[in-house]
């Protein structure tokens, strides 16, 4: 899969997505990330990317003509049109089945706004998708463009090894994932729950979802709605 990230601080994008986990599936060629710096395609001769706003207000808004034929070159180098996702506090919150979605295109690019906004005439021509990261605003679309880079990419098969995977589970059935235990058995006074230690991989299981359920319960109960529960389940959460 190819991302494709217009941005005005090409850096930023690039120092965030080369490490760990998304750093390794860049060199297997798993997933391909191509920042583009919008400032290189002005025609302006000062290399002015932004101006004031028709109307006047505060701050200053990214122009048109960077950004399109920035979009242009991607798309004459793909030879298609791919989804292009602005990112904004104004689009629809994005989630782990957004994430699944997403892991299915062949290529998809992603707009950086900043300042006070970008020139709704070139949202309107190349925006396929509005997605914000949550509800509080930031000063760019650099950080939420690399939150879905990441969560997209764990979703390409062969990102994630076996071992990783396991923790794909906790939003997917709907529930948050259960309390993780390593060496040693006691720390600090803190015993590891008996059960783990027990061998008994039925119990082991068991336990585990029903920590799941309790955590969902207490954090955030709304994920329950959703949640795909069994009538042990049911009777956990009444008792
Ligand atoms: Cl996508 N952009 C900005 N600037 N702020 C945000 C956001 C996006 N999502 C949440 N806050």
């Amino acid at each position: 899969m190819r991302f494709h990230i217009l941005t005005l601080f090409p850096e930023m994008v690039m120092q965030g997505l080369n490490t760990s986990i998304i750093g390794n599936a860049v060199e297997q060629n798993l997933i391909e990330i191509n920042v583009i710096n919008i400032r290189d395609f002005t025609k302006d001769r000062h290399k002015k990317v932004d101006d004031y706003p028709y109307g006047g207000g505060a701050g200053m808004v990214m122009q048109a003509q960077p950004i399109y034929d920035a979009w242009k070159s991607i798309v004459a180098q793909v030879g298609y049109e791919p989804r292009c996702v602005y990112l904004t506090p104004q689009g629809q919150v994005f989630a782990q089945g957004m994430a699944k979605e997403y892991a299915r295109e062949e290529d998809l690019i992603f707009l950086c706004g900043h300042y006070e906004g970008v020139d709704e005439r070139v949202l309107e021509e190349i925006v396929t998708d509005y997605v914000s990261i949550g509800d509080y605003v930031l000063t760019g679309g650099e950080l939420p463009a690399m939150v879905m880079v990441d969560a997209i990419s764990r979703m390409v098969p062969g990102v994630l090894t076996n071992e990783e995977s396991g923790s794909t589970e906790s939003l997917e059935g709907g529930l948050l994932e259960y309390p993780q235990y390593s060496r040693p058995a006691n720390w600090n006074g803190k015993e590891v729950p008996q059960v783990l230690l027990s061998g008994d991989h039925k119990k082991i299981e068991s336990w585990r979802h029903e920590q799941s359920v309790q955590r969902t319960l207490r954090n955030r109960p709304e994920l329950l709605e959703e949640a795909e529960l069994s009538r042990a389940d049911v009777k956990q959460i009444l008792k």
